[in-house]
């Protein structure tokens, strides 16, 4: 993992994706395949490796049922462990202010994805409290969806670089 260096006066920037995974993302590829598929999240994991690798960026993969815990991931990503955050939320997208304020407070890109398309499930799942503070959001590209998130984190990371 390549964290924020300082070499003499010039602070190079974290080049670590963090890829954070919400309440009950442990179980994909257990149940519910007809709206999550078969894919576990260890697949997640592996297409997010190779994505992260094709655009030369490390990768942290973390995945939590408990809404502090994730909170506390995004400001340490946030506080210069990484260049940019790409989370599912899980359930908490739909109804945690704890977690969009957490994303609104760091100065990272986060991009949202979901595995199922939440616009075509029940009414609940319409509203995300996170979509107004994401850079972008993705949803119902199943385990597509990590890798292109990452991989249009790091066209987002190659603008900024040369703004
Ligand atoms: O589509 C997504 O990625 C979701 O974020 C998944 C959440 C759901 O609450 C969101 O509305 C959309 C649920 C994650 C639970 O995943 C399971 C996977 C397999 C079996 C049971 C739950």
């Amino acid at each position: 993992m390549v964290q924020a260096l300082q070499i003499g006066g010039t602070r190079l920037m974290a080049k670590t994706v963090y890829v954070l995974n919400g309440p009950n993302l442990n179980l994909l590829g257990t149940r519910e395949p007809k709206t999550y598929g078969h894919a576990t999240l260890k697949d997640a994991e592996r297409l997010c490796r190779d994505a992260a690798k094709s655009h030369k960026l490390g990768l942290e993969f973390r995945q939590s049922n408990h809404e502090g815990e994730l909170i506390d991931w995004i400001h340490e990503a946030g506080a210069g462990k990484a260049s940019g955050i790409v989370i599912n939320a899980g359930g908490y997208t739909h109804g945690s202010v704890a977690i969009r304020d957490a994303i609104a407070a760091v100065q990272v890109p986060v991009v949202e994805v979901h595995i199922s398309n939440i616009f075509a499930r029940e009414d609940f799942r319409h509203v995300s409290h996170i979509a107004p503070v994401a850079k972008a959001t993705l949803s119902g590209f199943g385990i597509a969806g990590y890798a292109l998130a990452i991989d249009g984190l790091a066209a987002m990371l190659r603008t900024t670089r040369k703004a």
